[in-house]
């Protein structure tokens, strides 16, 4: 009885090896003696695809044989990484592809290194989108994640001169063998023009939206495979196009060049990433690319709810919707749009559909961070929503104005609309009053908004608040960046914890074990070696993997305080230089990570490390033992080789300014020892990990608030402390610039004059904390028990239990399990 395997869907060594070939003809027309390193990347894709093709349409199935409640994700960014290795991890074929790929002559590690990641994101939330997306596969949870197709992501970064140069993403210029364009699947977009107003036969007061533009949507799935599931998601990106039918106005009107360019506008929509995390820029362009995104995905679901044979009345028992920040948050008064204008519901109805679908998930506390819009720019594109957006405020301050006895500093701070020189429209104000249940992504940033930057909303609607701890994919962030790891801790306890994630807790037994801490810290090694090879081939500087590997990796801003760090190096310095013979334990400081393109200071900042490195690199007196690596292009592909090599983890940021962080978790999760602030999901990983385990320094929230409050004087702390007077005096001197004395000097002045971020009053306590590493690294036994402990302790965070808490809390969605042929 032999068994024939299908060789679109068989798993074994055999039928992947002839699948490659299969499609290496087909798909590419090529044959092995003349197949391009891209042609087998394609063909081994492609194959790969065939395998979560079946899944993808069963899950289909699945969610419609029934009625389910789907999770709909709504965000502007989505940083997923590479897909090839994922997919091959959560379909259980790694090993076999393998394998397959060997005895086709060829290295599968060469060809998952020759895909190019789509960077449709910036940093933490664009991650954490994705991380949620595998989550929710992995959990069996119906879910749909709407964004944009961006076709330029996050600019790639070089470094010249110690300076950031952007180059363009072009992530599509090989095709995209993970999508599939869903052409037939489109919806028409209106943007800009002007409001009729009239009274209907019914008698019903109504407006009528004439566009200046109408674009297209077109549809683009990428499927999200779950961990050893056949559930297998959605990631519906959308592409923005000129309708067909301008075009033919347009030429019949005979002008040609109107035609061309109105096609260039609407191409421009999904043309590009707004490269700023953190930071406001309100362009047109961006607003038109959140509406865009927001209103195909609205119509999208609709479309799904009255297939289904549903009422439009009961939208919210189809669909929660979450919002990934307030990027999104114009959904709310699209949905009012929609269901008062196309599908004749009145007011009282539509918003109470409206204000029972949503959900906002706040990421910033940063208050210049809060989006804002200014008002006669959004009445330039979005005419219409502005009149929604004046009535859902009329009718929200009448009903509020009582409960807050008048109070008109409450009313202006709860309006959706902010007065000003200009009025705007402040989004955050929106996505509350739209919501049914807002959360904060860390215990000490949920409780900071309800204390700040939402205490109004707090007082109104205590019950729609409640903290959702981030949380990462282990299958990511363990399994796939980390092998070598994984194999190991699953020789001790089994595999159980990639799904699990608690049960690393059983590590804890062999903390004080000798030979497991050997292995654990040749594991290490063999990583840190690794690195090694990679910075001396995209830098050129020689770096001993026997050094404590000190890593900063995140997006470069004063707040998460690159520049304290870069301080406590020269310090370093400075010590060797007193004391040539001074015993300090080498280290090898990495940093990396992507400025916005507009921001100064974080470009200098930079300018900074590169400079400090090219001195402390060079100077003979050091001996080799700093070296400091600006890691150039920091995105997931360089993330997943940098995290397994960490001794030890840069958590710096001002208290109360990081709302969670993530890259905190994924460092920790592999063994780094975390030196940090209580800020964000640093208090949470101490609790977890233990505070013998966590190196603690400096202000807390309230301290900082405190100081601020009382009058921050930088310049005290400078004169006060002489290692800090060397290190700034020497930046400004040019010590690190050639004696160029300008350089830095936009730098020195925020950090001795104006800084918002207390780097200074932090600077003590840090480089004492730094102190104690360095004696804590000497005693490799006790520094073996501390990582393992650290990895062994972090079953809470990851993106499962998260996922969990807004399904059981929010979301109200259960699993549906999807079986293969059923
Ligand atoms: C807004 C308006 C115009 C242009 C760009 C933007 C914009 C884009 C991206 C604003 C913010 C972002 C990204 C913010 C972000 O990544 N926040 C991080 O979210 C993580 C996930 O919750 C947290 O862990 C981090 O602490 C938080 O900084």
């Amino acid at each position: 009885n032999v068994l024939v395997e299908d060789a679109r869907t068989g798993l074994t060594v055999e039928t992947l090896k002839k699948a490659i070939q299969n499609n290496l003809f087909y798909v590419q027309g090529k044959y092995p003696e003349i197949a391009t390193r891209n042609d087998y990347y394609m063909a081994l894709a492609y194959a790969v695809r065939d395998r979560i093709l079946q899944r993808w349409v069963a899950s289909v199935k699945q969610y419609l044989q029934e009625k389910h409640r789907i999770v709909s994700y709504l965000s502007a960014e989505y940083l997923l990484g590479p897909h090839l290795a994922n997919n091959l991890i959560n379909l259980g074929i790694y090993k076999e592809t393998e394998q397959a790929t060997k005895e086709l002559g060829i290295s599968l590690d060469w060809l998952i290194e020759k895909e190019v990641e789509p960077g449709l994101g910036n940093g933490g939330l664009g991650r954490l989108a994705a991380c949620y997306m595998d989550s929710l596969a992995t959990l069996e949870v119906p879910a749909i994640g709407y964004g944009i197709r961006y076709q330029f992501g996050i600019f790639e970064q070089d470094i010249r001169d110690g300076w950031q140069v952007e180059d363009t993403d072009n992530w599509l210029r090989r095709g995209n063998p993970w999508e599939i364009a869903r052409r037939e699947l489109s919806y028409d977009v209106k943007l800009g023009g002007y409001l009729q107003h009239y009274t209907d036969r019914d008698g019903k007061f109504r407006s009528k939206w004439i566009p200046e533009l109408t674009v297209k949507g077109v549809a683009y799935d990428t499927p999200i495979l779950g961990y050893k599931v056949n559930t297998t998601n959605t990631l519906r990106l959308w592409k923005s196009e000129a309708p067909r039918s301008f075009d033919f106005q347009s030429f019949n009107a005979g002008d040609y060049n109107f035609a061309v360019n109105q096609k260039i506008v609407c191409e421009n929509l999904s043309k590009v990433l707004y490269p700023n995390d953190e930071t406001l820029n309100g362009k047109k362009l961006r607003l038109q690319q959140q509406y865009f995104f927001v209103s195909c995905s609205l119509q999208d679901m609709i479309g799904i709810h009255l297939r289904q044979g549903e009422k439009i009345e009961d939208f919210q028992s189809t669909f929660s919707v979450q919002l990934n920040d307030t990027h999104p948050a114009v959904a709310i008064a699209e949905m009012m749009r929609l269901l008062l204008d196309e599908h004749d519901l009145d007011w009282s109805t539509a918003w109470r559909v409206t204000s029972r679908t949503f959900a906002y998930t706040n990421h910033t506390l940063l208050p210049e961070a809060l989006e804002k819009w200014d008002l006669e720019l959004f009445q330039s594109v979005l005419p219409r929503h502005l009149e929604i957006i004046y009535e859902i405020n009329r009718r929200f301050l009448d009903e509020v104005t009582v409960r807050v006895y008048g109070d008109p500093e409450k009313i202006r701070s709860l309006s959706l609309i902010g007065e000003g020189p200009r009025k705007y429209i402040k989004m955050a104000n929106l996505a509350c009053v739209g919501s049914y249940a807002i959360n904060g992504v860390a215990a000490l940033h949920t409780e900071l908004l309800k204390k700040t930057v939402l205490k109004d909303f707090y007082a109104l609607y205590p019950e729609k608040f409640s903290n959702k701890t981030n949380g990462v994919t282990p299958r990511r962030w363990m399994v796939l960046s980390n092998p070598k790891l994984t194999e190991l801790i699953s020789s001790k306890i089994g595999d159980g914890w990639i799904k699990h994630l608690e049960e690393l807790s059983g590590l804890e037994k062999f903390a004080d074990d000798p030979d497991f801490q050997k292995q654990w810290m040749d594991v290490k090694l063999e990583m840190k070696k690794n690195l090694a090879r990679k910075i001396k081939n995209r830098t050129g500087i020689d770096v001993n993997p026997e050094s404590m590997f000190d890593i900063q990796v995140k997006r470069i801003h004063e707040y998460k305080r690159q520049h304290l760090n870069i301080l406590h190096v020269i310090t370093l310095y400075n010590r060797i230089k007193q004391n040539p013979e001074i015993d300090i334990v080498p280290r090898t400081f990495v940093f990396a990570g992507k400025a916005a393109p507009g921001y100064k200071l974080a470009k200098l900042m930079i300018k900074l490390i590169n400079s400090v490195g090219d001195i402390v690199n060079n100077d003979p007196d050091v001996k080799d033992r700093l070296k400091v690596v600006f890691y150039p292009n920091y995105n997931v592909t360089n993330a997943q080789k940098i995290y397994p090599a960490a001794d030890l983890s840069e958590q710096i940021s001002t208290a109360g300014k990081e709302a969670s962080g993530t890259g905190n978790m994924k460092l920790s999760m592999n063994g780094a020892l975390t030196i940090g602030t209580l800020d964000g999901a640093n208090v949470e990983i101490r609790e977890c990990v233990g505070e013998e385990n966590f190196f603690l320094f400096g202000l807390t929230a309230e301290e900082v608030a405190r100081i601020k409050s009382e009058g921050y004087n930088p310049y005290g702390y400078y004169q006060n402390n002489a290692e800090l007077k060397l290190a700034m005096d020497q930046i400004s001197s040019g010590y690190f610039s050639h004696l160029d004395d300008t350089v830095f000097k936009d730098l020195v002045k925020s950090l001795l004059y104006d800084d918002q971020f207390l780097l200074f009053a932090d600077y003590q306590s840090y480089i004492e904390c730094q102190d104690k590493v360095d004696v804590a690294y000497r005693d490799k036994v006790k520094w073996a028990k501390m990582s393992i402990l650290n990895t062994a302790r972090m079953g809470k965070f990851s993106s499962d239990r998260s996922i969990q808490e807004y399904c059981e809390d929010i979301w109200k969605v259960k699993s549906v399990p999807v079986s293969l042929n059923g």
